[in-house]
């Protein structure tokens, strides 16, 4: 996104109100957002109408109201696509804050000014949930609460780090600072532009506000067998383009110097020609001394910006003790699979090594990006998943 909102006509915050099909709904949303506006920020937001040429023309009804509300503004497009319609909206604002609420009165407007009240004490990100106390839903039949649950979890266990930090991320309901997401390319598909937010950008503080989602009273949801399969698509899409794979390529690549280490000192150690010690102690010997050597290079280069926000000796060394503590589950699990492959499947014992290498090397590359280089979740440092 490109940086308005500095210069002529510069707001505190801008709201934009995405819209299709809201002929019904939108003079009476407007109106109360302007009638809490007016007394809290006079003169200081601006409302957005984001209209996708709706058949009902809401457009030419936001053109109208723009004569009686001084501070609306419209927009009209020819694509379809909430997201991408919130983000359009955003790149036309003028405010150092930019909203987004729904247009059909299901966002209670109110719930504004406790959003705005977290902006002010210094959130970058305040989202109005209905996962925590004094939030809810009303009157939602089981199966779409089973349904909304579902869809969350499935998010949450894909984007665990992003989403996991707040009850309520597939809320569409929330404010965030301009800077906070200005230097991000946001490639909105679907419905969820919160969760473009929360992957794609680096959000410090985030505070929620409870709200309960109103039944709809006027026109038709736009949710469709359509919305969901894009709502996949954009999950997969999010965990494909913020997996950390030069962190992977650069894991991979010591392991690989690992294997020399390995291999040489166990020719060293064994061979009758050198120290000529007994096998199996001059293999455990040798695999310890490629853990050491894994261990120092995955710190300097591998994880080097995780591990430059643990200083000293002491954490470096706790660091080294989970590394050694992984791998050697790992190679106890790399014996396994091989032998549960081999033995019960029979497979080829090549093609089943093979397979537990990459396994391996996958567990091992998860567990130590999360337990021994991981941060401690600090105040609000809000570090992002690479
Ligand atoms: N501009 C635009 N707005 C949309 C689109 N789809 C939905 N909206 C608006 O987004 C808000 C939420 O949509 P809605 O269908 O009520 O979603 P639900 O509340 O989850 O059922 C409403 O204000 C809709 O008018 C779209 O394709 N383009
Ligand atoms: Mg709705």
């Amino acid at each position: 996104m490109d940086g308005h909102g500095h210069g002529d006509g510069a707001r505190k915050l801008s709201i934009v109100l995405p819209t299709y099909n809201e002929h019904r709904n939108l003079r009476e949303v407007v109106r109360r957002l302007a009638e809490l506006l007016d007394a809290a920020l006079p003169g200081g937001y601006e409302l957005i109408v984001v209209d996708d040429n709706s058949p009902d023309e809401t457009w030419a009804l936001a053109a109208e109201l723009t004569h009686e509300f001084q501070e609306l503004r419209v927009m009209r497009r020819s694509e379809r696509g909430l997201a991408s319609a919130v983000l359009r909206g955003w790149q036309a604002a003028r405010g150092e804050v930019l909203a987004v609420l729904h247009a059909d009165l299901q966002h209670d407007p109110e719930v504004v000014l406790a959003l705005w009240n977290e902006i002010e004490r210094g959130a970058d990100l305040a989202v109005a949930s209905r996962h925590m106390a004094g939030g809810g839903v009303n009157e939602w039949a089981l199966h779409r609460r089973l349904f909304s649950r579902g869809a969350q979890l499935l998010a949450m266990l894909t984007l665990p780090g992003a989403l996991g930090r707040l009850s309520d991320p597939m809320s569409g309901f929330f404010m965030v600072r301009r800077h906070a997401i200005a230097e991000n390319t946001m490639s909105p598909l679907g419905y969820k532009v919160l969760m473009e937010v929360l992957v794609r950008c680096h959000i410090g503080w985030i505070a929620e506000v409870p709200y309960v989602f109103r039944e709809r009273v006027d026109g038709a949801s736009k949710i469709t067998g359509m919305v969901v399969i894009d709502f996949l698509r954009h999950v997969l899409r999010l965990r494909l383009d913020t997996l950390p794979v030069g962190r992977f390529l650069r894991f991979c690549a010591v392991g690989f110097s690992g294997v020399f280490v390995d291999m040489g000192l166990l020719y060293l150690f064994s061979d009758s020609h050198a120290l000529g010690w007994g096998l199996t102690r001059s293999k455990l010997m040798a695999a310890e001394c490629a853990i050491v050597n894994n261990f120092l290079w995955n710190d300097v280069w591998t994880f080097r910006d995780l591990a430059g926000d643990q200083t000293g000796f002491r954490a470096k060394l706790k660091r080294f003790a989970k590394f050694n503590v992984i791998c050697t589950v790992g190679l106890a699990l790399n014996v396994l699979l091989l032998n549960a492959q081999f033995n019960l499947l029979g497979m080829n014992r090549y093609l089943a090594n093979a397979i537990a290498i990459v396994v391996v090397t996958l567990w091992n590359f998860w567990l130590n990006t999360h337990l021994s280089w991981r941060v401690a979740e600090g105040q609000n440092t809000g570090r992002r998943m690479e």
